[in-house]
C-alpha cells in the first residue's frame, strides 16, 4: 500500500486550499492512480488497523439494493448514519443505481444482474459498466455518489475492475472505497468462475480533510507491512446471497487505528 502513502504525501506537499461543501477546508489534488494486483494480496491497510467488518457489511448492503441504514444499524454499522432523514432512508443511493435503475420510460434496470451475464456470455465487451450517477435521481440523494462508475475486463482468465472515484477523502473514505471494490472484485469474479486481476483505482478530486492532517502525518511515519489474503469459504449461488460469515482475511497485520472525524 505504499501507493496510497504516496497519494497521501502527494495531497501534503502540493495540494491545493479549498473550501468544500462541508465547510471544513482540504487541500486537494485532481487527478489520481493506483493499482493493485488482486492475486497479490488483498489490499487493506497496514500502516492503520482498518475496521473491515463495516466495509464487508456495506458492501453486501449495497448489493441488496438496499438505500435505508436501518440493515446497516441492525448489523451495528454506524457510517452511514450521519446522512439519513428519520426514517433512515437515504433516497436512491448506490443500492438503488446498481439494482434497480429507474428509466424515463418505466424501464427497471438491474446493472449487477446484467453485468455478471456480460461477464460470463461477452467476457471481450468493452461495455461491462455500472453507473451509480442518474443526473435524474441526483436531487433526491442525499448524497451524490462519490465512487460513481465502474468497469470490469477479462483477460487471461482474470477478472480486474476499474472504479472512478469523483470524490476522494484519503484519509477516512479511500481505504474504505480500495478495500470494498477489491472485494467485490473477489465475488464478481468468483460469480463468473474467474481469477482475480488487478483493481485500479482513479481518483478526481483528491483530497485531505483540513482536520485530518496530523492524523495523515502520523500515518507517513509508519512503513508498510506484508498484505493479507482474502479467502471466501464458500461459493453463494448468486451475488446477493453472501453472507458476512463467508469472507476470511488470514494474516492482517496492522499498526493501531488512528481516530479522525468525519466530514458530512
Ligand atoms: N463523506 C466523507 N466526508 N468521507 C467519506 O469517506 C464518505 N464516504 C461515505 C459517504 N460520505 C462520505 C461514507 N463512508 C467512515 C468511513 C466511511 C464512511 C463514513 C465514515 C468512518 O468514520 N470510518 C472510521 C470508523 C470506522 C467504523 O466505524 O467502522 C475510520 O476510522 O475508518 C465514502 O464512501
Amino acid at each position: 500500500m505504499r501507493q496510497y502513502l504516496d497519494l497521501m504525501d502527494r495531497v501534503l506537499t502540493s495540494g491545493t486550499q479549498q473550501m468544500d461543501r462541508t465547510g471544513t477546508g482540504t487541500l486537494s489534488v485532481f487527478g489520481a492512480q493506483m493499482r493493485f494486483d488482486l492475486a497479490h494480496g488483498f489490499p487493506v491497510l497496514t500502516t492503520k488497523k482498518l475496521h473491515l467488518r463495516s466495509i464487508i457489511i456495506e458492501l453486501l448492503w449495497f448489493l441488496r439494493g438496499d438505500t435505508n441504514v436501518r440493515w446497516l444499524q441492525d448489523r451495528k454499522v454506524s457510517i452511514w448514519d450521519e446522512w439519513a432523514n428519520e426514517q433512515g432512508d437515504l433516497g436512491p443511493v448506490y443500492g438503488k443505481q446498481w439494482r434497480d435503475w429507474q428509466t424515463a420510460d418505466g424501464r427497471h434496470i438491474d446493472q449487477i444482474r446484467e453485468l455478471i451475464e456480460q461477464i460470463r456470455t461477452q467476457p471481450a465487451s468493452r461495455r461491462q459498466i455500472v453507473s451509480a450517477w442518474n443526473p435524474g435521481d441526483l436531487h433526491a440523494m442525499a448524497l451524490a455518489p462519490c465512487h460513481c462508475l465502474f468497469q470490469t475486463h477479462v483477460a487471461n482468465g482474470r477478472l480486474s475492475l476499474q472504479l472512478y472515484q469523483r470524490s476522494a477523502d484519503i484519509f477516512l473514505g479511500v481505504p474504505f472505497n480500495i478495500a470494498s471494490y477489491a472485494l467485490l472484485t473477489h465475488m464478481l469474479a468468483q460469480q463468473c468462475g474467474l481469477e482475480v486481476g488487478e483493481f485500479v483505482w482513479t481518483g478526481g478530486d483528491c483530497h485531505l480533510y483540513s482536520n485530518h492532517l496530523d492524523q495523515a502525518r502520523l500515518q507517513l511515519t509508519r512503513d508498510p507491512g506484508p498484505l493479507p489474503r482474502l479467502e471466501i469459504v464458500r461459493t453463494p449461488p448468486a451475488i446477493d446471497a453472501y453472507e458476512y460469515e463467508d469472507f476470511v482475511l488470514h494474516d492482517y497485520v496492522a499498526q493501531p487505528h488512528i481516530k479522525a472525524p468525519v466530514a458530512v
